[in-house]
């Protein structure tokens, strides 16, 4: 049966590749992010290839009026979503605790945390009303494990972790599933991101193994929509077959 999925960041990476897995199967989409050109022309792709309903909405999850305001502007044709995914995030910098900049420590909060609680605030009183809902929190291997110069953001991706347990305690009453997915490597612009838009790092992360792709993190999404109403995967943890974990990488 066709549901109305939102996916924050839907314009790059995994969030991009979860608005094609969702509408491949015939749902219905909200897709968001901050670059009007590029959701009017991911709905555009969206509805020729899938046939599918796509609605897009542009704002920054770290500002909270945006996200109330975008989220309240939703079309009654919409607002019965199924499934939240908080998706957008990023990494900013690799650098020690002690070099690390303060400016990409509040970028990450503000975007990786904040910004999840906002959007989720806006968008759970749509979710209640559905009351079958489910929202897919987008973790990391770094909200596992703490690695070397990783600092923020690995706190920023544990506070996903433990608000994602949080939500799934509380809304138990409103029979919400909350699912966190915690990925490891994927080669997405995300090491361009962290870089700052310096290629030959960015591109030195998946050199010498195969890494996750984009694709592969959306049908793991995709997946756990799937299954019956009364089961609930509360996590899970995903990497490519040449990882273990944050610390062990087979290049
Ligand atoms: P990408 O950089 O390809 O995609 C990130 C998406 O988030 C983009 O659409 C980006 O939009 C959006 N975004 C970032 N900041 C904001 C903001 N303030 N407001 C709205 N949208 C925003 O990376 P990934 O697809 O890899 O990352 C998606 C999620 O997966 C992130 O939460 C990341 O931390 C997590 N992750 C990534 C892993 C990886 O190895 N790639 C592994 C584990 C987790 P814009 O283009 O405007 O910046
Ligand atoms: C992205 C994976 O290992 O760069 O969340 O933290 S890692």
């Amino acid at each position: 049966m066709s549901k109305t999925i939102l996916i924050t960041g839907a314009t790059s990476g995994f969030g991009e590749a979860m608005a094609h897995v969702f509408a491949a199967a015939g749902n219905k989409l909200i897709v968001t992010g901050r670059k009007e050109s590029v959701l009017a022309r991911l709905k555009e792709t969206l509805v020729s290839k899938h046939n599918v309903t796509v609605h897009t909405l542009c704002f920054d999850v770290q500002n909270k009026e945006a996200v109330f305001e975008a989220v309240n502007s939703i079309p009654a044709a919409f607002k019965n979503i199924d499934v939240l995914i908080n998706n957008a995030g990023l990494a900013l910098g690799r650098d020690t605790f002690q070099d690390a900049n303060l400016d990409d420590w509040e970028t990450m909060i503000d975007t990786n945390v904040k910004g999840l609680l906002y959007v989720s605030k806006a968008v759970l009183p749509l979710l209640i009303q559905n009351k079958k809902a489910h929202i897919i929190n987008i973790g990391s291997t770094a909200g596992v494990e703490v690695y070397k110069e990783g600092n923020l953001y690995c706190a920023s991706k544990h506070a996903v972790a433990a608000i994602s347990k949080s939500m799934r305690i509380d809304l138990l009453p409103q029979h919400i599933k909350v699912t966190a997915i915690h990925p490891g490597a994927a080669e997405t612009n995300f090491s361009s991101t962290r870089f700052k838009g310096d290629g030959i790092k960015a591109a030195a992360v998946y050199e010498g193994y195969k890494a996750l792709e984009a694709v592969d993190v959306a049908n793991v999404a995709y997946y756990v929509t799937t299954l019956p109403d009364h089961v609930c995967i509360n996590e899970l943890l995903v990497t490519c077959t040449s990882q273990a974990n944050s610390f062990y990488l087979h290049k």
